[in-house]
């Protein structure tokens, strides 16, 4: 029996990081972190498991994909497999509808989407959280995109890395632009990143201590609906981490990145509440209001080496749609949501 199933997921911006891994099983972050999973930007997955198949198939974006990213969904395949005792191989066939693996957090809803729709596919009816726990093994943001609104990520020695909604989409007026800086794959993953910067940063230790902090004020900051305590406490998050990640030799600026995050402080000093948060790429992400998304959009479009910038606000998380037709060879599934 050939099964299938659709989903679309969206990525999540932390606005308090994780970066760094507990030790021992389980991919489980060493400090807490929050996100707003985003709305404009999607993921759509299917999942096919069919007897025919001799082993896992991936086409992402229109094109046949071996090599890791093959290994990384099958490893995820095998988990659903196991639970399900199911033997089938399946055909995955996903789409992005924004750059892939350039630090726009493709592989959180690329995984959300994996899980949700392969455990779906498998038979298995799962809840979100035990969705986000296989999601979070193969990519721990990927647990944060199973919710909607705004998440939260558990981390440190001793936890368990469970994942929860704080609060739903509508809990804040914000908006998320994302001024794209580069169109290129990202030269250094998070996953290697991170555990350099675990390994050779002088700083590290401090980013322990301080990343709980920022993730307890934030939280509720988040609570109170306080959007520029909010907006200050992420600037603050994003910079303590590409801080300690820098002096491991671990750089994910540019010079666009840079111009990008000066005139967000000058939006700042000529009134306007807007605050920058950027993670393991090139971009940056600006949180602003939405009364002022249009003008803070303006401006950061007229930053040299910002090539467009997306718009997003808080949305939903990943949910199964039905496919109007078949995934085709051409790797696009007609959606209706
Ligand atoms: C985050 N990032 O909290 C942080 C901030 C990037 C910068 O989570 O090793 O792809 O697969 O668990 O989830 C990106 O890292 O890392 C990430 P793995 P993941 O969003």
């Amino acid at each position: 029996m050939a099964s299938s199933v659709t989903v679309v997921s969206h990525p999540n911006i932390a606005l308090a990081k994780y970066w760094g891994k507990s030790s021992g099983e389980g991919n489980i972050p060493a400090v807490p972190s929050l996100s707003v999973t985003l709305d404009g930007l999607a993921t759509t997955t299917t999942v096919t498991f069919d007897a025919s198949l001799a082993a896992d198939e991936l086409v992402l974006g229109g094109g046949v994909t071996q090599g890791r990213p093959l290994a990384r969904a099958t490893e995820m395949l095998d988990r659903v497999r196991a639970a399900a005792r199911l033997d089938a191989r399946a055909r995955i066939v996903s789409v992005n509808d924004f750059p892939t693996a350039s630090g726009l957090a493709s592989s959180a809803s690329g995984f959300a989407a994996l899980a949700l729709a392969s455990t779906r596919a498998a038979g298995l009816a799962w809840t979100p959280e035990a969705n986000a726990e296989l999601a979070r093994r193969s990519s721990a943001s990927a647990a944060r995109s199973l919710f909607g609104g705004f998440v939260e990520l558990d981390g440190g020695e001793g936890s368990k890395g469970e994942t929860r909604q704080v609060a739903p989409a509508d809990a804040l007026d914000l908006c998320v632009l994302v001024a794209v800086t580069s169109e290129e794959a990202k030269t250094v993953s998070s996953t290697e990143g991170m555990m350099r910067t675990s390994r050779e940063s002088p700083y590290y230790a401090s980013w322990l201590v301080e990343a709980p902090r920022i993730h307890l004020a934030l939280r509720a900051a988040l609570l109170a609906g306080d959007v520029e305590q909010l907006g200050a406490l992420a600037e603050r998050s994003a910079l303590a981490m590409h801080a300690s990640a820098m002096a491991a030799g671990v750089i994910f600026f540019s010079g666009a990145t840079l111009a990008a995050l000066a005139e967000v402080h000058a939006m700042r000093r000529s009134g306007v509440c807007a605050f920058a948060t950027m993670d393991a790429g090139p971009h940056l992400k600006c949180l602003v209001s939405s009364a002022d998304a249009a003008a803070a959009r303006t401006r950061l479009l007229a930053v040299p080496g910002v090539l467009r910038v997306l718009q997003a606000r808080p949305g939903e998380g990943a949910r199964e749609v039905r496919a109007t037709a078949a995934p085709v060879a051409s790797g696009v599934a007609e959606v209706t949501p």
